[in-house]
């Protein structure tokens, strides 16, 4: 039996058949999805941490404790893990444990375009790297032999084109349902407690199982050399591969399923077969840089870009200005229509609004973050001025005061991203004595993700009722004397209230709560502008809310975009916008 799978799911299913109980992440497109399907499975035990330090960390303590473990996270997440993984990597684990990272070229939607296989390399651990759904599935299990066999913790590498395409699975036996006997906890401290005298003796050991690994690479399964002609000899990996196999089908493979190490000998064999070597690789010049260091001359990022996710056709049109294959050089992408642009938007009815526009009406600098809010940044509002990394605002504001800055400054951060890495730069301002102003954004869920829980949420995401934690009585817990909490649809109060923080020299907070608008069932109904009020001032399109609109020189609202919120009527200083009082009938 078969069925269609995402990427993201085949992971998720394969961890559940190699018997992993396990799974913490942080979620981050494009790697949500792995815990989310990974947590519907019998027997799991699945959570979704504060971050990705934690997260790695509790799968760390399961696969300590002797069980087999996932951690999930996006590719960025890796970096905040970063402190653990490169220490895993000294310990060496008890039972099995697999990371899941998920690269996002392009940047559909992240920060940046990191290359993640320069983790294994610097971590000296493996990684695998799967080019389709039924690969996802099956490395996950081949990842759990590797982790107990030498005694590692493995990377497996995803890209967005590989987590969110969806192919067919082969539908497995389910695995044999164990009852786990509670172990004693082996104590073993030169192994896992890692002070210099230690771990200066692991050194010798992850050195050692590097070359293990290298030699397991010659011979594992997921390395192989389809033979083709001898003209050109590829080497490519993940979705490159797919792409690679369409625009050279008569060509020679060498496809590595694991990413790192790599293999040597598998690689020279394939230089011997063919006139040219060519190395189809997204992003870094990774695989590339290996063939070089074996004198191998090869064609690789002369041929083909460092920036942005392939595509069959671009690595077609790459190959033909190379002169790889023959076509027309430099043709470009039949594209059957022209899209309108829509760039992304705050939703209508969006909590986080209300605030921005208050910040852009106070002319503030605005340290900012990472969320559904760094849409503040957004014309016509404007109002968030950086977005760095998730928690920097609150660093990046007390910084930014310490220079005296002339305008007023303020951190905007949400509440996800609060609990993420927004408490160590909190207790950083106290602890410092900084006087800046924060203003944590709390709809009480991850809304950018497609709503995780948080420690906010008071639900896992197993669904357990779980107590949630005040973000206002941890302000105050760690020395903020300064708390407010304000509703934003409050606008004359939000107004105050911010006016307020900024004329104070002592550090401050604000919570601004509200449900985000996607949570809220009920929809109030649309208000209507009265034309002959109006003076079209303007005043309401600055909001930037997608249901507002002029037309024919009124404003109008469309009523099945809108949700009632109501913050258009009360940034009207003539009262034009009200509330609708006959369904159907009057402008809208
Ligand atoms: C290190 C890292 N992990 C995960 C992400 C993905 N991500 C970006 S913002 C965000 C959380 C946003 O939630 P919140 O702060 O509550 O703001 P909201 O979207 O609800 O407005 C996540 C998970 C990321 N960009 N970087």
């Amino acid at each position: 039996m078969n069925k269609i799978m995402s990427g993201n799911e085949a992971i998720a299913y394969g961890a559940y058949l190699a018997g992993i109980k396990v799974g913490a992440g942080y979620p981050g497109t494009p790697s949500t999805e792995v815990m989310e399907s990974f947590s519907r499975y019998p027997g799991v035990y699945a959570e979704w941490s504060p971050n990705e330090k934690v997260a790695l960390e509790v799968a760390i303590g399961a696969a300590y404790a002797g069980g087999r473990a996932l951690a999930t996270m996006k590719h960025v997440g890796l970096n905040v893990a970063a402190d653990p993984l490169f220490t895993v990597s000294y310990t060496g684990i008890k039972g099995a444990l697999v990371i899941v990272d998920a690269d996002d070229p392009s940047l559909h939607s992240s920060q940046n375009e990191q290359d993640n296989r320069h983790y294994a390399k610097a971590a000296k651990i493996a990684m695998l790297e799967p080019a389709d759904s039924e690969e996802a599935k099956q490395f996950v299990k081949i990842a759990v032999e590797i982790s107990e066999t030498f005694d590692t913790p493995v990377i497996l590498r995803s890209t967005t084109r590989l987590s969110h395409s969806r192919c067919i699975v082969k539908l497995e036996d389910e695995p044999a349902a164990v009852e786990i006997e509670p172990a004693a906890y082996e104590r073993n401290a030169p192994k896992y407690v890692m002070v210099p005298a230690h771990a200066r003796q692991r050194h010798p050991v992850v050195e050692e199982r590097l070359k293990k690994l290298a030699e397991y690479a010659e011979t594992t399964p997921v390395n192989y050399i389809e033979p083709g002609s001898g003209d050109l000899g590829i080497i490519a990996s993940g979705v490159s591969y797919q792409y690679a196999k369409e625009v050279f089908p008569g060509a020679t493979f060498l496809k590595l399923g694991m990413a790192y190490p790599m293999p040597e000998k598998l690689i020279r064999d394939l230089a011997g077969r063919v006139k040219q070597v060519v190395v189809v690789e997204e992003l870094d010049p990774f695989i590339e840089e290996h063939v070089r260091l074996l004198g191998i001359p090869v064609k690789g990022k002369d041929v083909f870009p460092n920036i942005g996710e392939f595509s069959q056709g671009r690595v077609r049109r790459c190959a033909a200005a190379a002169g790889l294959i023959p076509g027309k050089i430099g043709a470009q992408p039949v594209q059957s229509q022209q899209l309108p642009v829509r760039p992304p938007m705050l939703c209508p009815g969006c909590a986080h609004r209300p605030i921005f526009y208050a910040l852009q009406r106070l002319r503030a600098a605005v340290f900012g973050d990472i969320g559904c809010y760094t849409l503040g940044a957004a014309p016509p509002l404007a109002a968030m001025h950086t977005c760095l990394c998730m928690g920097a605002s609150i660093g990046n504001v007390h910084g930014a005061d310490r220079v005296k800055v002339k305008d007023r400054t303020v951190a905007v951060i949400g509440d996800s991203t609060f609990f993420h890495s927004g408490i160590t730069p909190l207790i950083n301002l106290i602890a410092n004595g900084g006087n800046s102003t924060v203003i944590v954004l709390d709809n009480r869920i991850t809304a950018m993700t497609g709503h995780q829980p948080h420690p906010g949420t008071g639900r896992t995401l197993m669904g357990k009722k779980v107590p949630d934690i005040s973000i206002e009585a941890l302000a105050r817990a760690v020395g903020f004397n300064k708390v407010d909490v304000i509703s934003p649809y409050d606008f004359k109060n939000v107004l105050e209230t911010i006016k307020d923080h900024f004329q104070s020299r002592e550090p401050s907070l604000i919570v601004s709560q509200y449900p985000c608008v996607l949570n809220i069932r009920e929809r109030k109904p649309s208000p209507v502008v009265d034309q002959d009020a109006c003076n079209e001032c303007g005043n309401c399109l600055r909001i930037g809310c997608s249901p507002m609109a002029k037309v024919d020189g009124g404003v109008t609202i469309d009523p099945a975009l809108c949700t009632g919120c109501g913050f258009c009527a009360s940034v009207c200083g003539r009262g034009a916008i009200k509330a609708r009082t006959n369904e159907g009938g009057g402008e809208h």
